[in-house]
């Protein structure tokens, strides 16, 4: 692998991160908790995450907590962006729609060109991957085909590839960027077909991870951040790809069914 990708080692103006709910453990879960989840803990770690991207973008813009919304902190499903252009979401769940609004009048105050999802169109950004100018967007349990085609307006330069999410939550809860063209992928059969889906529409190679959840690393710059709850087992392949790579540990935002890209929008 003897190149890098320029635009990937430029440092982002700003991240998005939405701070944690006193509600947080009565967020959306697929599947009912077998031990319930530690507001303090997770408070903690979501601390320890902001301190990390302090690192590796300029500026980190905490949004206020609100208890209305338990699932608040997962704030990537609120908003796409890309460039200089935002794309405002319409969450699947119907609890998390009122989300949007802090997000959009921080993606205006920031001087983005912002678009909207409109009704009948659903989109999560979690079913949206930013890769070497393309955008893969899962067709799943949160993101509809009218969804999509917003996704296609607000950002006409970019080729948009769908792909059907047929189990889990999101796109990204099973395949992240790593860089140099190259996605990870969870070791499941739903995750292998959607990457085979992928590479009939464009050249990317992939790298495997056995544990589920383990696949959603957040590459920012030169940078891989990745989920340590799941052991350090995949660091040293995860450094053929960036120039650092730090560990962060959000075990109590997977219990939420979220993962770490799900805690911010990067804002190049
Ligand atoms: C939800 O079900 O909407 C949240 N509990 C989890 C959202 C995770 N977001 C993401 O993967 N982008």
């Amino acid at each position: 692998r003897g190149y890098k990708d320029v635009s990937l080692h430029q440092k982002p103006r700003y991240a998005i991160v939405r701070r944690v709910p006193n509600t947080f453990s009565q967020c959306i879960t697929m599947e009912k908790l077998s031990k319930g989840i530690d507001l303090r803990l997770a408070r903690q770690q979501h601390s320890e995450y902001i301190r990390v991207l302090k690192e590796l973008v300029d500026e980190v813009i905490e949004l206020p907590m609100d208890d209305a919304y338990p699932d608040c902190p997962f704030v990537e499903d609120t908003a796409v962006v890309s460039g200089s252009t935002a794309l405002v979401t319409r969450p699947g769940a119907a609890s998390r729609r009122g989300e949007v609004e802090v997000v959009r009048e921080t993606l205006k105050f920031l001087g983005l060109k912002v678009f909207e999802v409109c009704s009948p169109g659903l989109l999560d950004g979690g079913d949206v991957l930013h890769v070497d100018g393309m955008l893969l967007v899962g067709k799943s349990r949160r993101t509809n085909d009218e969804g999509v085609q917003a996704l296609a307006s607000a950002f006409p330069e970019m080729q948009v590839v769908p792909v059907e999410v047929s189990e889990g939550l999101h796109l990204k809860s099973v395949l992240s960027f790593v860089g140099q063209h190259t996605l990870v992928v969870e070791e499941t059969h739903n995750a292998q077909e959607m990457v085979r889906i992928i590479q009939q529409a464009c050249m990317l190679e992939s790298i495997m991870v056995s544990i589920p959840g383990a696949a959603n690393v957040l590459r920012v710059g030169n940078t891989i951040v990745y989920p340590s709850f799941y052991g350090r087992d995949w660091e040293s392949q995860y450094m053929l790809f960036a120039e650092k790579v730090i560990p962060v540990d959000i075990s109590e935002f997977h219990k939420g069914d979220g993962g770490l890209t799900c805690l911010s929008i990067i804002i190049p």
